[in-house]
């Protein structure tokens, strides 16, 4: 299963054309079981020209990418966590996605009203942000009360634990802090885990410009109130963007070069989530596919090969890994193979951004 990242925002921010810029028309991954959920659920393949470099190599009967899930989160308006509009309905959107992306209207009013009259992306960014907060803290309060009541009944470390935690997350977003600022310990984590709580989600800030020297003014004016948090604030023209398409991609040269676009939206956007969420890609090639996986930074060969199955990472016994810049170099896997360059790592090797591995596992029982 890939990466999913929701799509919130006011409304009129400009999420769905968004979305549609980075799933519209892209290679949507057709027979994606999930492609057709609905029609704000997208499954995109993860671009990597990596991939055409090794299948030119290895020759393998099919190369499968990565693939990112996009969803556009409807129903986010202020006083959404008290029942306005579709109330808390969002929430089932946005509850199992990996990574939040939340678009902020930097846009003017004169084609399209703003739902609160003027743009101000810092207001509605605060405005989101609360409802998102608001909802976490429904969560912890609901659990708190029945963490309460158990602990009168029962003494347990465990529970204890939970109290305590919940307590702690209460107090910040009580103080308006999202529990990402937090930092908590790997059984904390463990209990919080099952509550999918959104402001505990690596958050991505979007301003959606449009090609006015405005817009593009009161990006550079918000940067640092961004900065000053450790958020980041990327620009994107997603309408404008949009409109490009429609011209020849021989004609696009001019106008990109007018508004700096240097990289597709959809690159720019899987970029900055990678980043945000620490994730690095590797690469098996086996008689079936090429295929590339994502994966946290960090991880070991044996949390690698679960990615790819859990017998896998069950019955670890070694890998053999080449990265792919010494493969390029060399040419070919048997000149690899030749000169002993394909290394045998056992289960503490940390898997690096490029590496081809090849799994030796032996299959285990249950
Ligand atoms: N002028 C301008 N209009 C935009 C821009 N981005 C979105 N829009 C328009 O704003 C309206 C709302 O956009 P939409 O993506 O549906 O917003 P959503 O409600 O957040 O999903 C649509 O008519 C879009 O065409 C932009 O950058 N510039
Ligand atoms: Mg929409």
């Amino acid at each position: 299963m890939g990466l999913k990242a929701g799509i919130v925002g006011l409304p009129n921010s400009g999420k769905t054309t968004l979305f549609n810029l980075l799933t519209r028309g892209k290679a949507q991954v057709a027979n994606y079981p999930f492609c057709t959920i609905s029609p704000n659920v997208g499954v995109v393949e993860v671009p990597d020209p990596r991939l055409e470099v090794l299948a030119s190599l290895l020759q393998p009967p099919r190369v499968a990418k990565a693939t990112i899930e996009f969803v556009d989160v409807a129903g986010l308006v202020e006083g959404a966590s008290r029942g306005e509009g579709l109330g808390n309905q969002f929430l089932s959107a946005i509850r199992g996605v990996d990574a939040v992306i939340h678009v902020l209207r930097f846009f003017g009013e004169t084609q399209v009203p703003h739902v609160l009259g003027k743009t101000d992306p810092i207001r509605d960014r605060e405005i989101v942000d609360l409802e998102l907060l608001l909802a976490d803290l429904e969560v912890i309060e609901r659990r708190w009360e029945k963490v309460e009541d158990l602990s009168r009944k029962v003494r347990d470390h465990k529970l204890e634990v939970e109290r305590e935690t919940l307590k702690r997350c209460r107090a910040a977003l009580e103080k308006g802090i999202p529990l990402r600022n937090l930092t908590f310990s790997e059984e904390e984590k463990v209990i919080l885990r099952p509550f999918q709580l959104i402001t505990l989600k690596p958050i991505l800030y979007l301003a959606n410009l449009d090609e006015r020297e405005e817009s593009k003014t009161s990006w550079g004016k918000a940067r640092p109130y961004f900065a000053q948090r450790g958020e980041k604030l990327l620009a994107l023209f997603t309408k404008l963007e949009e409109e490009l398409e429609e011209i020849p991609p021989a004609e696009r040269g001019p106008f990109l070069q007018e508004f700096g676009i240097t990289e597709e939206g959809l690159d720019v956007v899987i970029r900055e989530v990678y980043d945000l969420l620490g994730l690095i890609t590797f690469f098996t090639s086996g008689d079936k596919e090429l295929r590339a996986w994502e994966l946290p930074r960090g991880s070991t060969a044996p949390q690698a090969a679960g990615k790819v199955h859990t017998d896998m990472e069950r019955g670890f016994i070694r890998a053999e890994v080449i990265n792919y810049l010494e493969l390029v170099e060399l040419g070919s896997l048997e000149k690899a193979r030749q000169e002993g360059k394909i290394r045998l790592e056992g289960k503490d090797y940390r898997v690096q951004d490029g590496d081809l591995v090849y799994f030796r596992f032996a299959p285990t029982e249950q």
